[in-house]
């Protein structure tokens, strides 16, 4: 289904003529209102007014994530604070966090830019939507929430954490959705099995998953536990949160991403060109009518490719492919590069291993080595009193790591649930470089 019909089928070129003229307005008012976008653009040497065509914007700068924080907490804004209705910080794990800010008209919009993906997802105002992202500093819970009520339909805030009460709501209430992180939505089934809940006779029928990356092996592994559909969702807080970008149910081929409210662009990570739609690289965004926090050519560091053929939906949106990892996630062993979710793809595949992995990054001289630890079934735990079976499994293992992504790492098998379970976003990688 199409939340707003009139704005997300728009033909190409009035698209491009709505977002021409909104993207002179955003340039003005971060030049006017933004002290360090008034200084990089003089630096660069170009002015609002040189955008004629969307084509010019590449002369401008980029803005990292370095610059956000640079600018910590409120120097980002365009806004004075009494129109600002709501702060939202990312959690800072990487680095001291990032702060964003929105005006009640942003805040509109990003409900907006959610119900429309629920809308994708098939769902309406008689659905019941249980909301397990977190709620707080973290975009998901809020932005998922405003949403889900904009569209009508009914809200259960749960946010995350405390899986058993969960797992009773998710029985008692009887959601028709779930929102989540997909590695929480693995940890739900667990624990929901392990009590003795059939997880598949639960009401819900679509799942609406981001946040963090995950495989195609992983969608099937969560559709086959709940006997749901799972829709992919991407936004990242800089730009707005959850809503940047979103699967339809038609085509379930790519993420659309809301043109109205964003250009996308991909660049060469490395060198900063612009890459022919269609190609590999960083996606880059700008935001069009944000009135708080807009941000000119955000690096995202998020690695993707823009598909540019058109939806039997019947969108005109151009579609993201899934996230694989972001460019800091990418590990490089011996010179290949590796994403946390091409492992997990591979391991998902063979039969006698859970979804549930971590890898664990070490240097030896100057390589890199990888471990790859994962757990075994509880079926295979059971019968493995043979060690030849879990040898077996393990020379699997590496034989596909070798032979689908080229690269050579150890494995472990280890006991079921004996890696930490998630409650949000996973952490999949330890770096014991760094230590
Ligand atoms: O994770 C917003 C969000 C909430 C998206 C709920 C979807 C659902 P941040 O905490 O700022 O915001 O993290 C953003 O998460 O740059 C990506 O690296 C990653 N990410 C988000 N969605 C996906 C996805 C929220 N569907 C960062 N696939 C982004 C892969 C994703 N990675």
């Amino acid at each position: 289904m199409i939340y707003n019909e009139e704005y997300e089928t728009l033909p190409r070129e009035a698209l491009e003529a709505l977002q021409l003229k909104r993207l002179k307005q955003v340039v003005q008012r971060v030049y006017h209102n933004v002290g360090y976008y008034k200084k990089s653009f003089d630096q660069a040497g170009v002015k609002p007014d040189d955008i004629k065509t969307l084509d010019d914007l590449k002369r401008f700068p980029f803005t990292t994530k370095q610059d956000l924080r640079d600018n910590y907490p409120f120097g980002m804004f365009a806004a004075p604070m009494s129109s600002i209705v709501r702060l939202h910080a990312s959690s800072g794990t990487t680095g001291s966090s990032t702060v964003v800010a929105y005006t009640k008209h942003d805040i509109d919009s990003w409900a907006e830019l959610v119900a429309r993906c629920f809308a994708a997802a098939d769902l309406t105002k008689g659905d019941i939507i249980h909301n397990a992202y977190g709620y707080g500093l973290f975009t998901g819970g809020l932005g998922i929430h405003y949403g889900a009520e904009k569209l009508g339909a009914s809200v259960i805030p749960m946010s995350g954490g405390n899986t058993k009460w969960q797992l009773m709501i998710l029985q008692d209430f009887g959601p028709t959705a779930i929102c989540c992180t997909p590695s929480y939505a693995l940890n739900l089934a667990e624990q929901g099995r392990a009590m003795g809940i059939d997880m598949r006779s639960l009401k819900l029928r679509v799942g609406i998953f981001g946040a963090e990356p995950w495989s195609e092996q992983m969608r099937r592994q969560i559709e086959d536990a709940f006997a749901i559909k799972a829709m992919n969702i991407y936004g990242l807080s800089e730009i707005m949160g959850p809503g940047v970008s979103m699967e339809c149910s038609d085509a379930q081929e790519g993420m659309h991403v809301f043109e109205d409210y964003f250009l996308v662009e991909t660049i060469n990570p490395q060198t900063g060109d612009v890459l022919p739609l269609g190609e590999q690289g960083e996606l880059v965004f700008t935001t069009l009518t944000k009135e708080a926090f807009p941000l000119i050519r955000y690096r995202t560091r998020d690695m993707s490719r823009i598909n540019t053929i058109p939806c039997r939906c019947g969108r005109t949106f151009h579609r993201m492919d899934r996230v694989m990892g972001r460019s800091d996630d990418m590990l490089i062993i011996r010179g290949v590069n590796v994403y946390p979710s091409q492992i997990e793809a591979v391991l998902i595949n063979i039969e006698g291993l859970e979804p549930h992995y971590q890898l664990i990054v070490e240097r030896a001289g100057t390589l890199d080595t990888l471990e790859v630890q994962v757990e075994v079934t509880e079926k295979l735990f059971a019968n493995a009193g043979e060690v030849k079976v879990l040898q077996k499994l393990e020379q699997q293992l590496i034989r596909d790591m070798k032979e689908f992504l080229g690269i050579t790492a150890k494995v472990k098998l280890v006991e079921p649930k004996t890696i930490a379970r998630s409650e949000g976003k996973a952490s999949r990688v330890i770096d014991k470089r760094k230590i």
